[in-house]
Parts: C-alpha cells; structure tokens; sequence
C-alpha cells in the first residue's frame, strides 16, 4: 500500500527537477530531491517526537519551504497537518490546540514564552520553526541540527479515506469548526486543477500566498507539485516583488485584493503580464468591473473559481472557453453542484438558492462537532456550503450572497458572532452588533456598531481587548456608537438596515 497524498502528489517529481524559489540577495534553490530528503527529515523528527499514525501535528509557523515540508513530513508520517494562521492570538490558538489535541504544537521560535504553559497545560510536546534562510535567523528547535536526521524514510502506507489535515473554519456560532480533509480530498482535487487548467512542469506558480489555508497550501502548492512544476515562493504579497518576479512565472494564483492592487500600479501593464499564461482568482468575489478591467489592461481574462475549507475546489470557470465575469464557471469535472431551497428540493435553473456541492472533494465532517457535521452534510453526501447562488441553463454558477452573515476581507473570513463575543464581554458594552461594508482595498471591511451603559465610553480600551483576543484582520476597522440597534417585528437585529447605514465607512 502506498501513501495516497505524498506518492500520488510527488508521481511526476524528478529528482534534481526545481521545486522552488526563494528570490533574495542569496536565492535558494529547492529541487524535487530536497522536497523528498527534507521531508523525511522532518518525518523522522516527528515520530522520534513519539507522532503516530492518526496524530496531529499542529503548526502557527512563518511562511518558508520548511513550513510546505511540515505538511508533506506529517502526510508521510501518517499523521494529520492542522495549520494555524500566524496573525492568529494565543487565545485564539489555544482554543484549536485544546480541541484537536495534537501530538506535537510548533510555533514561532518568538511565541515560545506565549505558548509554553498552554501546550504543558493541554499535554502537547512545544517545538518551534522559524525560517531557515540564513544562519542570522533562528531556526528554531525544529529545524536547529538538519544533518542530525537521516534522508530515508519509511512512508507510512495511508488510503485514500484516511485524514491528512484538519484545517479550522469560523462558525455562525463564534466557534471555529475543524473541517477533516482526507487524502482522497486533497489528491483528487488536485488532479483535477491540474487537468482541468493544463499545469505542466514548465509552469512556474507566483506564490504570494500564506500556506496555512487552502488557497495557498493545497490549491496552489498541491497543484504545482503533482505537475512537477515550480514555484517563486514569496513571504507574503507586494506589486514590488510580483511585478519583479512576473517575466520569470507563468502563473498567479491569488485573491481578488492582489488584482486590485496590481490594477492601481500604473507598472502593470501588458507588458509586464505578457509571459504569463494564466490569472486565477478565488476565496472572495471578484467583481465584474475588477475582470472587465483586467482585461482592458493586460488583454487576458481572469480564470475565476470557487471553493471552501471543507471543499476545496468547487467550480471553475473553464481554462478554454468563456471565462464568464461575475460568474464562478460550472461544476468542476467529477464534481455535483445543486442549488436548493430550505429542504435540499432543487430548484430550477436561475432561481436563487442554497448551493450544495458533492464529490471526491467534500470533506469527511467537523472534528469532535457529529451535530454540527449532521447539520451541514446531508447523509447521501451532498455539503450545504451556506453560499447563495444561482445556476445558469448551462451549468455556470454565480454566488449571489451567503445564507449566514460571513465577511470576507482580503480573502480571509470572519464570523461577526465571534467578534460581537468579543465585545460583548467588555465592561459597558450592552450589546453589538458586527457587519461587513464594502472596502476599497479588502473587498469588504468590518464595522463594529455597539449600544454602551453609559458615555462617555473609552473605544481605546475596547480595542486593546479586542487585540489582546482576535487576530488583526478580525478587529473592527471602524466602530459605531448607536442609542440603539435598529430590530426588526420578531426582535431580530437589521444587519442589512446598518450595512446600508455604514456602507460609505470606507469609501
Ligand atoms: C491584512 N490586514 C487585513 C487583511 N490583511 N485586514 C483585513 N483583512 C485582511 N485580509 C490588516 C493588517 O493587519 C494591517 O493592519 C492592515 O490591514 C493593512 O495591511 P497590509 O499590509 O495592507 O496587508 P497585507 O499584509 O498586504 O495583506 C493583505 C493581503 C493578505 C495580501 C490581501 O490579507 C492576504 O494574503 N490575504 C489572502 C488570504 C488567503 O489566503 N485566503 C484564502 C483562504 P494595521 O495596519 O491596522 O496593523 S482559503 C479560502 O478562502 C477558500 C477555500 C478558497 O476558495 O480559496
Ligand atoms: P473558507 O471559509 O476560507 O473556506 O471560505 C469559503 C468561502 O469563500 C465560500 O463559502 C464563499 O463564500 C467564499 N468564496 C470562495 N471563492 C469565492 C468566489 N470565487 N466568489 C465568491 N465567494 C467565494
């Protein structure tokens, strides 16, 4: 038996094939061969840690290769890779490490004093990974003795239904849920991409992404590596290092953010894209206006898709063919798409409805949460994403909203119940309510509007709290001081009243 992720993802690596760039004053240069001796070193690290099969290994680290190498040493080892955004707070992150239990908790060489007592208290073995680029840096225990551990490693034999990676997403009700994503998830959608938007080993991926979610640890890094291909592995998001790093990349991968920035940089042009063969877009809407613009300016059309945590990928505008603005494209090969009422009854084609997806892609359920995994996946397999969407006669689906109350901001999401919590728990805070607007930059921007005791209120000490608990992105970029929250008949707070009120808040 072979291991399903690692052998099938690595089928078409070459030995002294590249694998990665780091760009820098010394670049890096990462071949196939280092992907299989690192990653045996570091699944050797694991189990001599005491990790078994069936463990989580669970790591709040910075963006490196080492960090991609994490994820494929715990597949090898058999283990299941839980990725932790690092802008996450120790509050948040303890709540993940006390209800995954992982064997091992590696984080940030920095965050040691932060995490130390936590990962005693819960019984997990603390390491730590910093990013191992010079020998100024520190490298953390992890990483501190590589020639200390052997190349050779014996991958642990996996199926296809086993787990590989638990990956946390926000729930409606301020806790976060750990969707269970198997071998069989992971490598079937990667084929697919890889099929369905011709990856080869001549493509060269702009990687700009973090590597602790979706978008950027399996779409983008599972699909480069079964094609074989390569990837400019950047720490984060600039025009500076896009534009420098474009005439040597074929491909970017990224969310509708990065094509608005690049779209203001007047260094943009046709010019500067000619060599690429292909701009997709995910994780948030890209607007209509954002691909008409695109196109006037560099002549390509951007290849929008669709997905979720539990997912994957979902939908897909076609590689050859109409890429449809506004639209997410149709149904991924092997991938059922349907949009229901309330019942799961399917409606006709262009009324507006609850999108279910089915298929190799769909999760196996939420860690330790059988309720919450009964509410959302129906017995015969179809998911309930939450998505409001509609599908065209010929299959094209647009998201049209969200059943919940989701924001979305530069592609990370965020439940307001997890923040109005927050708030709420603040001395002389009657009550809030938390709500996403339009934002230039982001997409959508958050606004927090809350009732108080008393005035005059102090707005700074709510925001220390607030920092002190909710990684940066979550924290309210404007907040609203209201006599009252406007209600509906039954009781129920108007979201929509106070985003009409507030939607100019960043304009
Ligand atoms: C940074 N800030 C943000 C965000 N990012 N605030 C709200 N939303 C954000 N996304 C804060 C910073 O802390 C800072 O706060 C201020 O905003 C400005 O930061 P800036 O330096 O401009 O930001 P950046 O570092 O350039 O980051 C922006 C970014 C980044 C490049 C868009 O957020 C990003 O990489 N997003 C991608 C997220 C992603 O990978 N999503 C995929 C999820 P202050 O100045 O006040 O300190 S997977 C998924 O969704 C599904 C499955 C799918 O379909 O893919
Ligand atoms: P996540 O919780 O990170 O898994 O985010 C998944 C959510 O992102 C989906 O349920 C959608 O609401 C949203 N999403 C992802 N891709 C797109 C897209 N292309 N257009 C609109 N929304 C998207």
């Amino acid at each position: 038996m072979t291991n399903h992720l690692y052998d099938g993802l690595l089928a078409n690596a070459s030995g002294e094939r590249l694998f990665a760039t780091i760009p820098g004053a010394k670049p890096r240069y990462y071949s196939y061969q280092h992907v299989s001796d690192v990653s045996a070193k570091l699944a050797n690290q694991l189990v001599a840690l005491g990790v078994r099969p069936g463990d989580r290994v669970a790591a709040q680290i910075p963006k490196s290769i080492e960090a991609l190498m994490l994820y494929l040493a715990t597949v090898r080892a058999g283990a299941v890779f839980l990725p932790l955004n690092t802008a996450y707070t120790a509050h948040e992150v303890s709540y993940f490490v006390e209800d995954a239990t992982p064997r091992v908790f590696i984080c940030d060489p920095k965050d040691t004093a932060a995490y130390s007592d936590m990962a005693a208290r819960l019984g997990s073995r603390l390491e730590t990974m910093g990013v191992w680029q010079s020998p100024d840096e520190d490298a953390g225990s992890f990483l501190a003795d590589p020639d200390g551990w052997s190349n050779e490693f014996e991958t642990v034999p996996r199926g296809q239904d086993d787990l590989a990676a638990i990956l946390y997403t926000s729930g409606t009700t301020g806790r976060s849920k750990g969707a269970m994503l198997t071998h069989g998830n992971l490598l079937s959608n990667a084929r697919t991409l890889v099929e369905l938007w011709q990856f080869t080993q001549d493509d060269v991926l702009l990687h700009a992404l973090p590597v602790f979610h979706t978008h950027g640890l399996f779409v983008a890094t599972n699909v480069l590596t079964l094609a074989g291909g390569s990837l400019i592995f950047l720490p984060g998001f600039s025009n500076d290092t896009i534009l420098e790093h474009m005439p040597k990349s074929t491909c970017l991968m990224g969310v509708p953010t990065f094509y608005t920035r690049l779209l203001d940089d007047e260094r943009f042009t046709r010019e500067a894209a000619k060599d690429m063969r292909l701009f997709i877009s995910g994780s948030a809407p890209l607007l209509a206006e954002t691909h008409a613009a695109f196109e006037r300016r560099t002549g390509q059309r951007i290849l929008e898709r669709y997905g979720m945590t539990e997912t994957n990928m979902n939908t897909s505008n076609p590689y050859d063919g109409d890429r449809r603005a506004g639209t997410v494209g149709p149904a991924l090969p092997g991938v059922d798409v349907r949009i229901c009422d309330d019942n799961g009854e399917e409606l006709k084609r262009g009324d507006v409805g609850m999108l279910e997806v089915r298929g190799p892609n769909v999760f196996n359920g939420y860690w330790n949460m059988p309720e919450k995994t009964a509410e959302e996946l129906r017995p015969d397999g179809w998911f309930i994403t939450g998505d409001l969407a509609t599908m065209a006669e010929d299959g094209y689906v647009t998201i049209v909203g969200r059943g919940n109350d989701l924001i979305i901001s530069g592609g990370y999401n965020i439940y307001p119940k997890e923040v109005e919590l927050v708030i709420d728990e603040q001395l002389g805070v009657r009550e809030s309510s938390v709500i996403g607007v339009p934002h230039p930059d982001f997409g959508e921007g958050v606004v927090a509007v809350i009732v108080v005791d008393t005035q005059p209120f102090d707005v700074e000490l709510l925001q220390r709290s607030l920092g002190e608990k909710l990684a940066r992105f979550k924290q309210p970029k404007r907040i609203v001081i209201l006599d009252e929250l406007p209600r509906n008949t039954m009781g129920k707070v108007q979201k929509n009243v106070l985003r009409e009120s507030y939607k100019d808040s960043f304009a």
